[in-house]
């Protein structure tokens, strides 16, 4: 295929060349070796819960409309979606865990490296635990907020303390429904014995405990990670950064991170900088060491260090290509196995490290948090030892990378609209209730070959930002918008309407915020209860003029992601379907019904100009609900 149909970025589109050229296999080429896809897997009704199966129901009436056991496509497909929920909430909340034992590692372990970066927001955390802080060191406050976390994990009954921050209406919601979640490892538990044979076969009800699970994901385990990373590493401010495939130096040692936790990348940002290591590239014919992430790994230390990025999910692959990736370093998450063999192809030194994420024949360089430099000194020695063994005639670097501001926090908004002394979200309030600034979208998640790479993230945030919605965006959304330049305040304020130009102009912001990588869509949420506090725009997050969208998605966290951002209120567009369409009555409680329990519900629509569309008009309703004023430059809006 024309790599221009494959991705709109013309640096991918040279690395696809060059695979086409060299008869390279990446994600794209076997996504269209797997067509057709299975249409029983698509429309989710297949079943392989028991040893009594596979069964599959016939869509077209004329087959089985029941399992073995009796299971009606109904519950196949509600059984079989809340199962994706399980996978997603549980690698989101593993990862908040992993960071909650490296607070304790820290603390436990000096010679671990880490360091507490944010002593402010340890004590403000404290203080919401309940941890008693007088007279106490930063270590012990530290190690008590750790362990206070961690329990939470685990909590068998009662109420997450962090869904504590929630408005009191939506919290009364979720009492009134039986979905306030408990601790993630019991809600995740009961998913997997609801949906084995033989146990919940009313769909309603298993998606009840799959928006439970999912809110214990958003207001649980991803809100740690959150928290607990902004502690440890520091909380982000806007900061400049590059990204893209021409961040990597031809001269330098590229070692390239990629994953989620930022356990490893951070210390990796340290080593990287010691003297000794730096000289070692030097004496191994470098001119330095270039650190570049991938996906949220890199994201995490983008917006904490301005480390450049080298790209998103479907970049990984390029980034080898490239014949100039020395290492590439992984942990966890949307690392495809399919790197395995390519970076056979080339010098590239492949390592995995975490013990959850090994792959056959790839090699292991296991992370402990207690020798975490340490670790980190070794990868970096490995990709000076792999730098000596390029070859330099097959180099090709795209020479595409584009600067970008990153480092939008929930808690930096407030400075950031009220300013330094006076900081506060009066200024966003009240540009929504004069009208320039019609609301809010969320535009998220991953890339998918099944898609033009980043055609529909960054279709979808111009039309929203031409029609006065600010956007915030996380993960590879966010790299896809930042690769058009919708993250340079003046790129971006050219393509927005004029209500919230005129805004982003006042404040010095682009009006497509990167506030994070995957787990901080947490502080989107944070972001909505602040705005309630502020006053004038309802009680609850459904009354707000928001809306969510994940125009690209691939992975169960994203779907874990869209169930407790509905969960919490919120109106939000898938670009293709879950897989739910096997069952119209799942469809219509996801895509209608939902929305009488939460207040919010789902849509399905992949053309992005349109699932935007829907998205204002979703805002236009909810601003003539809270009677707020028309729109202050609705007529040049319309007139384009
Ligand atoms: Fe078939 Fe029921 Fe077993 Fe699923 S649980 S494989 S539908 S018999
Ligand atoms: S990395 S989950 S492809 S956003 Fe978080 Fe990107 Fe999706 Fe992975």
């Amino acid at each position: 295929m024309d790599p221009k149909q494959r991705s709109i970025d013309p640096a991918a589109q040279q690395m696809l060349e060059r695979a086409a050229r060299e008869e390279l296999c990446v994600s794209w080429d076997r996504f269209d070796a797997m067509q057709p896809q299975c249409g029983f897997g698509e429309l989710g009704i297949c079943c392989r819960n028991c040893n009594m199966g596979p069964c599959r129901i016939d869509p077209f009436g004329r087959g089985p409309q029941e399992g073995v056991c009796g299971a009606t496509a109904d519950t196949i497909v509600a059984r079989n979606l809340i199962r994706m929920i399980a996978g997603g909430a549980a690698a989101h909340s593993d990862h908040g865990r992993d960071v909650a034992t490296t607070l304790l590692a820290a603390v436990r372990h000096p010679e671990s490296g880490y360091k507490i970066a944010d002593e402010a927001k340890l004590q403000a955390l404290a203080e919401e635990l309940g941890v008693e802080t007088d007279g106490k060191g930063v270590e012990q406050i530290a190690e008590e907020v750790a362990e206070i976390c961690l329990a939470e994990f685990g909590q068998q009954e009662g109420e997450l303390k962090f869904a504590q921050r929630a408005p009191e209406a939506r919290k009364e919601t979720w009492r009134k429904a039986g979905i306030m979640p408990r601790g993630i490892d019991r809600e995740i538990v009961q998913i997997m014995h609801q949906t084995h044979i033989g146990v919940d076969g009313d769909y309603k009800n298993l998606l009840l405990q799959g928006l439970r699970a999912a809110l214990g994901d958003g207001w649980g385990g991803s809100m740690v990670a959150t928290d607990l990373q902004d502690v440890l590493f520091g909380s982000p401010e806007p900061l400049q950064a590059r990204t893209n495939l021409g961040v990597m130096k031809a001269d330098h040692v590229n070692i390239l991170v990629h994953g989620h936790e930022p356990a490893l990348s951070d210390m990796l940002v340290e080593a990287a900088r010691e003297q000794e290591l730096i000289d070692q590239a030097r004496e191994a014919g470098a001119a330095g060491i270039q650190l570049a992430g991938l996906c949220c790994t890199g994201t995490e230390i983008l917006m904490r260090h301005g480390i450049p990025s080298a790209g998103s999910f479907l970049h990984q692959e390029l980034a080898v290509m490239t014949a100039a990736a020395d290492a590439m370093v992984v942990d966890v998450q949307c690392w495809m196995p399919g790197l395995a063999r390519l970076s056979d192809c080339f010098h590239t030194r492949l390592l995995t490290t975490s013990y959850k994420a090994k792959f056959p024949g790839v090699e292991h360089i296991q992370f402990e948090e207690e020798h975490a430099l340490e670790v980190a000194r070794k990868i970096i020695r490995a990709g000076i030892e792999a730098y000596s063994k390029r070859e330099p005639s097959r180099v090709q670097i795209p020479q595409e990378s584009i600067d970008l501001i990153a480092g939008f926090t929930a808690d930096y908004v407030h400075t950031l609209l009220g300013g330094k002394f006076r900081p506060s979200y009066r200024p966003l309030n009240d540009a929504i209730i004069q009208g320039r600034i019609r609301g809010v979208a969320g535009v998220v998640g991953c890339e998918n070959p099944r898609h033009k790479q980043g055609y529909c993230h960054v279709e979808m945030m111009k039309e929203l930002i031409k029609h006065d919605v600010l956007v915030l965006a996380t993960g590879c959304s966010a790299l896809a918008a930042a690769r058009e330049g919708l993250l340079q305040p003046e790129t971006g304020r050219e393509l927005a309407g004029r209500g919230l130009a005129e805004v982003c102009e006042a404040v010095g912001m682009p009006p497509v915020l990167h506030v994070g990588s995957c787990v901080d869509n947490s502080r989107i949420l944070i972001a909505c209860c602040e705005v309630l506090k502020e006053g004038g725009l309802g009680e609850d997050i459904s009354d707000l003029p928001v809306a969510g969208a994940a125009p690209e998605w691939m992975s169960e966290k994203a779907i874990s992601i869209g169930f407790y951002v509905v969960g919490s209120g919120i109106y939000t567009v898938f670009g293709t379907p879950q897989p739910v369409l096997g069952s119209p009555k799942v469809n219509e409680w996801l895509t209608k019904e939902m929305e009488q329990v939460v207040g919010g519900c789902f849509d399905w629509e992949p053309d992005p100009i349109k699932a935007a569309q829907m998205m204002i008009e979703h805002m236009n309703k909810k601003r003539k609900e809270l009677k707020l004023a028309p729109m202050m430059y609705e007529e040049e809006v319309a007139a384009g």
